[in-house]
C-alpha cells in the first residue's frame, strides 16, 4: 500500500509530468552527485547551476547565479489564502482558495517536462522537539534541493517519522519558465500547503523557511497558542559562565546575522548562536518563554560581511565540516577563482560581476548583487550554542525589536511592560532594503519585522501577542533597538557590530535588575553613565543625542502610526490604542 507521501507525489507527478522523480535521502554522497550534475548540465540564464570555487581557500564552496530577474522575495506576488479576505488581513495579498488552486494547477500543468522532480523529506526544528514539524517539498531545481539540505534537517528518516498517513506540511515548487508574470507564491495555512511557481530565489523557493516557518507556522501558532517569529536567538555568556538568552526581531538585511554571532567588544561577554532568522516560541511549564530555531543553516546576505563586521561568519564560511556551502549572485575573483562581495575586502584586480560579466571598478555598479547570499550549515559556526539541538529550546529573558531608522528612534528603549512592548513591536517602522523587490530606503511600518511573513490578519496577531504575555509568569522584557541613527552629516553615530554588546550589556543589567533607567514618553532609556563606553572614543554628548526624544519631530511619526493602525480597524487591541493615546499625550505635554 502506498503511503500518504507516495500518493501525494504520484498525484503531483501526473500534474507536472517530470522526466523522472528522485527521492532525496539527504546524504553527503547525494549532495555531491547533485552538485556534480548541476556543474555539467542544468542551466539557468546561460550559467550552469553550480560552479566550483577555489576549494583550498573556500572549502566545499560553489557559486550559483540565479536568473537575473529572480534575486529577491516578490511580496506583490505572495498570497495567503484563507476562506475570507478579512482572515488574511490588510497585511497580505489574498485570493479565494478555489481560484488560487485553479490558477496554480493551470500553471503547474506539464511545468516539469524534461526535468527532474526532487522529493525532499525534511523536519523543521530539533528532531525530538515537540515543536518539530515533518514536511515534504517537491522541486525541479537541484539548487533548491541542495539548499534545503543545508537549511533543514533533511533525509529519508523523515519519511519513517511521517509513516503511512498524511500528517506532513506540503511544499510544491517549480521554477516554470522563470517568467515574472507567471510567478506566484501561494500559501494555504489551513491545510499546511505552500505552492510556489516561477522563482528559484531562497525566500520564494526554500519553502521550509519564510513560507512554512513563518507564514504557515504563525497561523499554527495562533490556533495552538505559540509564536512563530522573524527573530535571532542568541545566548550571552558572562565571565562567570552564566548565559542569558535573548531573541531579536529585525527586518531582512538589517544585521540579524551579524548580531546572532557578534564578536563582543567587551571581553567579559561571549555570544553563542542558536539561530539568525526564525524563532518558534512557547510558554514552558515554569511560566517562562522558550525558543527553538526551526532551521539548520544560515541564508545570509553576503555584502557587508567581512572580518571587521562579522568575523564569525567568515569563519563559518571557511569552516569545512558540513558539505557544501553555496554562494548565490556574488562576484567572482577571476584570478583566484574565489567568491567576492562588497565588504569582504579590497576588490581583486579582475572580477566578474554577479551575472558573470567583466566588472569595471569605475562603473559604480555593485559587483555582487546587494541581496547576494550564502547558504551555510549552522554546524559550521564557531559560536554555535551547545543548546542548539535542545528539544525544549532556550529560556528567553529579553526580546529586542529593531528597525533601520536614520532619525528619531533611540539606540535602545525599554518597554514599560508586556502590553507596551507589544505596542512598541506593532508600531515599529524600518527603511526598506534590497531583500525584497522594490524601492530601497523608504520607510514602512514593519511590526515585529513580520509584515511580509504573518500568515493571517495582523490585528489578530497583535491580540495573540497580548494573550501570550498573559500566559507567562515571568514574561521577557521587551526592548526597541536602532543601530542606524545618523548625525547632521548623515554618518552613523553608533559603530554597531561588536560594539552592540554595550547595548546588550545594558539590556542584561536591566533584566537582572542591576541598573535604573530614565523615563521618556516612548519608554525607558539608559542613564548614559550606566553604559560601558570604555575605549569607544565617542564623546558623551554625542552618545546622549542617541537617546534624545524631541517631541516636535514626532508629529509625522504619530500620524503615520495612527494611519497604519487604522488599517486594521476594530482588530487593533484596545491596549494598543491606550498606549498610543498615552504616548501622544505625553509627547504633547
Ligand atoms: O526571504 S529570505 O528568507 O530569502 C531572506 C530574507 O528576506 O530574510
Ligand atoms: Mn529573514
Amino acid at each position: 500500500m502506498a503511503t500518504g507521501v507516495e500518493r501525494w507525489v504520484e498525484e503531483l507527478a501526473r500534474l507536472f509530468e517530470p522526466k523522472r522523480v528522485y527521492w532525496c535521502d539527504g546524504s553527503e554522497a547525494e549532495a555531491h552527485r547533485l552538485i556534480e550534475a548541476g556543474m555539467l548540465e542544468e542551466k539557468i540564464a546561460h550559467h550552469n547551476v553550480f560552479y566550483e570555487l577555489n576549494q583550498r581557500n573556500w572549502p566545499k564552496a560553489y557559486l550559483h547565479r540565479s536568473h537575473p530577474t529572480d534575486v529577491a522575495r516578490t511580496e506583490q506576488l505572495t498570497f495567503v489564502c484563507h476562506p475570507e479576505q478579512d482572515q488574511a488581513g490588510p497585511n497580505n495579498n489574498w485570493m479565494p482558495i478555489p481560484k488560487a488552486k485553479a490558477l496554480m494547477t493551470k500553471l503547474s500543468k506539464g511545468a516539469m517536462r524534461g526535468r527532474t522532480m526532487y522529493v525532499l523529506p525534511y523536519v523543521m526544528g530539533p528532531l525530538d522537539s515537540p515543536y518539530a514539524k515533518a514536511c515534504v517539498q517537491v522541486t525541479d531545481v537541484s539548487y533548491v534541493a541542495v539548499s534545503m539540505r543545508i537549511m533543514t534537517r533533511l533525509g529519508s528518516h523523515v519519511l519513517k517519522k511521517i509513516g503511512s498517513g498524511d500528517n506532513f506540511v506540503k511544499g510544491i515548487h517549480s521554477v516554470g519558465d522563470f517568467d515574472p508574470n507567471r510567478r506566484y507564491i501561494m500559501h494555504f495555512p489551513r491545510e499546511g500547503l505552500v505552492w510556489s511557481i516561477g522563482s528559484g530565489y531562497g525566500g520564494n523557493a526554500l519553502l521550509g523557511k519564510k513560507c512554512f516557518s513563518l507564514r504557515i507556522a504563525s497561523y499554527l501558532g495562533l490556533r495552538q497558542g505559540w509564536l512563530a517569529e522573524h527573530m535571532v536567538i542568541m545566548g550571552i555568556e558572562d565571565i562567570k559562565g552564566h548565559t542569558t538568552y535573548i531573541t531579536a526581531a529585525m527586518p531582512s538585511a538589517c544585521g540579524k546575522t551579524n548580531l546572532a554571532m557578534l564578536e563582543s567588544a567587551l571581553p567579559e561577554y561571549k555570544v553563542t548562536t542558536v539561530g539568525d532568522d526564525i524563532a518558534w516560541m512557547g510558554t514552558g511549564l515554569d511560566g517562562r518563554l522558550y525558543a527553538i530555531n526551526p532551521e539548520a543553516g544560515f541564508f545570509g546576505v553576503a555584502p557587508g560581511t567581512g572580518m571587521s563586521t562579522n568575523p564569525n561568519m567568515v569563519r563559518t564560511l571557511k569552516a569545512s565540516n558540513f558539505y557544501p556551502t553555496l554562494y548565490t549572485n556574488v562576484a567572482l575573483d577571476l584570478d583566484r577563482n574565489e567568491p567576492w562581495w562588497e565588504g569582504l575586502g579590497p576588490p581583486p584586480p579582475r572580477l566578474a560581476d554577479w551575472q558573470g560579466r567583466p566588472w569595471d571598478p569605475a562603473s559604480k555598479t555593485k559587483a555582487a548583487h546587494p541581496n547576494s547570499r550564502f547558504t551555510v550549515s549552522l554546524y559550521n559556526c564557531p559560536t554555535i550554542s551547545p543548546e542548539v539541538d535542545n528539544p525544549k529550546g532556550v529560556p528567553v529573558s529579553a526580546i529586542l525589536i529593531g528597525g533601520r531608522r536614520s532619525h528619531l528612534m533611540p539606540l535602545v528603549v525599554e518597554a514599560f511592560d508586556w502590553t507596551h512592548g507589544v505596542f512598541i513591536g506593532a508600531r515599529t517602522g524600518s527603511e526598506t532594503t534590497a531583500a525584497a523587490a522594490g524601492a530601497v530606503g523608504a520607510l514602512r511600518r514593519d511590526p515585529f519585522a513580520m509584515l511580509p511573513f504573518c500568515g493571517y490578519n495582523m490585528g489578530d496577531y497583535f491580540r495573540h501577542w497580548m494573550n501570550q504575555g498573559a500566559l507567562m509568569r515571568t514574561p521577557p522584557k521587551i526592548f526597541a533597538v536602532n543601530w542606524f541613527r545618523v548625525d547632521e552629516n548623515g554618518t552613523f553615530v553608533w559603530p554597531g557590530f561588536g560594539d552592540n554588546m554595550r547595548v546588550l550589556k545594558w539590556i542584561l543589567d536591566r533584566v537582572h535588575g542591576r541598573v535604573g533607567a530614565r523615563e521618556t514618553p516612548i519608554g525607558l532609556v539608559p542613564h548614559v553613565e550606566d553604559l560601558n563606553l570604555d575605549g569607544l572614543g565617542i564623546p558623551c554628548s554625542k552618545i546622549e543625542k542617541l537617546f534624545e526624544v524631541r517631541p516636535a519631530e514626532w508629529k509625522g511619526e504619530l500620524k503615520d502610526i495612527r494611519k497604519f493602525f487604522d488599517r486594521f480597524g476594530r482588530q487593533i487591541p484596545y491596549e494598543m490604542r491606550n498606549h498610543y493615546d498615552k504616548m501622544e499625550k505625553s509627547l504633547k505635554a
